[in-house]
């Protein structure tokens, strides 16, 4: 199948070698596993150069709207704009391709741009590992700004914490989501909180709502970056706030490029993707097994018919996984 992907094509930006790439990314069928390893092998020397960001927050406070105008903004500075949504809920809504599209009108229609709905996966952490591969992928096509939408349902945004150089968090006063709404937790991941939809009726609800946001961030413990959260407020529908937010994007990059940060954070954000990685191996790898499939057919049937409980079960099933292991070893 890699015969399809022109990798030299991928690499000057072809957008059609990029989505045929992309699609063998998110393939689950063992057999496209070589090439799979091959394509990400040959994208990996071209990786890394592009600047991560997540956008998060509720559903509804504007993300997809937010994202279309921030990337047109950067398009104007001559960027090249990755899109990638990352949407746990994609396997039961079967993915929200629609309203990314509608809502990213401006953006996907615009040639230095380049939009992905969120991969359909069985489990959140696959959609994180797939999802840091087609964020390579894309690097490698030289789009160098990569915006990562990502709803706020928890879980989530601590998946995508770890695949980003930047966190932004879009709030929305008055939707449930002032101060006592937001969880403490995410405030502490953003680099950026947002005050979105800034305009019209909103206006007072936001004006009344910073002061309170900034006086909370200021009791948030040091982060590790060293830095403060910034508090912006952007209205999408206005297209107001654009250049202050990137204006914020880059002192921190620059800030924490000089400090070691930045750079600091990749690297464990490489090795948490090792851990997470090696899991998925592990777990595919053990399951595959015959003995495996065996032994946990055998224990199944006991435990329908009531001659063991899971604990007597997950004993069994450890002694069993030590002695299998134990001679795999022994024969090398
Ligand atoms: N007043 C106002 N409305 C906005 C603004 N941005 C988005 N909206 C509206 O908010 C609604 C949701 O916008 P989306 O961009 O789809 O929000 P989202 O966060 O991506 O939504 P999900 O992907 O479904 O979680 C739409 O009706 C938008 O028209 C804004 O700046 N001001
Ligand atoms: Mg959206």
């Amino acid at each position: 199948m890699l015969a399809d992907i022109d990798i030299g094509r991928l690499l000057k930006g072809d957008r059609n070698a990029l989505s045929r790439a992309i699609t063998l990314i998110e393939s689950h069928r063992s057999e496209d596993r070589a090439e799979k390893w091959q394509l990400l092998q040959a994208a990996l020397p071209h990786t890394g150069n592009s600047l991560r960001i997540a956008v998060t927050g509720a559903p509804g406070v504007g993300k997809s709207s937010f994202i279309d105008r921030l990337g047109m903004y950067l398009i104007g500075q001559g960027h090249r704009v990755g899109v990638l949504a990352i949407d746990p809920s994609s396997k039961m809504s079967g993915g929200s391709i629609l309203g990314d599209r509608t809502r990213m009108s401006d953006l996907s229609a615009h040639p230095d741009a380049f939009i992905r709905p969120s991969p359909s996966a069985s489990t959140l952490g696959g959609v994180a590992a797939r999802s840091r591969e087609v964020m390579l992928l894309m690097e490698a096509a030289g789009f160098d700004v990569l915006l990562i939408e990502t709803v706020g349902v928890g879980q989530s945004e601590v998946e995508v914490r770890f695949m980003v150089d930047y966190f932004m968090l879009l709030i929305q006063p008055g939707s449930g989501d002032d101060l006592q709404g937001i969880k403490r937790g995410i405030m502490e991941m953003a680099d950026l909180i947002i005050i979105h939809k800034s305009d019209g009726d909103h206006l007072p609800l936001v004006r009344r709502s910073f002061p309170q946001i900034k006086a909370a961030l200021h009791l948030l413990p040091q982060r590790s970056s060293g830095l403060s959260t910034d508090l912006l407020e952007v209205s999408s529908l206005e297209d107001r706030g654009f250049e202050a937010t990137w204006n914020a994007v880059k002192a921190f990059v620059e800030s924490a490029r000089s400090s070691g940060f930045f750079e600091e954070q990749r690297i464990q954000q490489n090795l948490h993707w090792l851990e997470e990685g090696s899991m998925e191996l592990f777990l595919e790898r053990m399951e595959a097994m015959p003995e495996i499939q065996k032994k946990m057919e055998a224990l199944r049937s006991e435990m329908i018919q009531h001659h063991t409980n899971p604990i007597r079960a997950l004993n069994s099933l450890d002694h069993f996984l030590k002695e299998l292991l134990d001679g795999g070893s022994k024969e090398d």
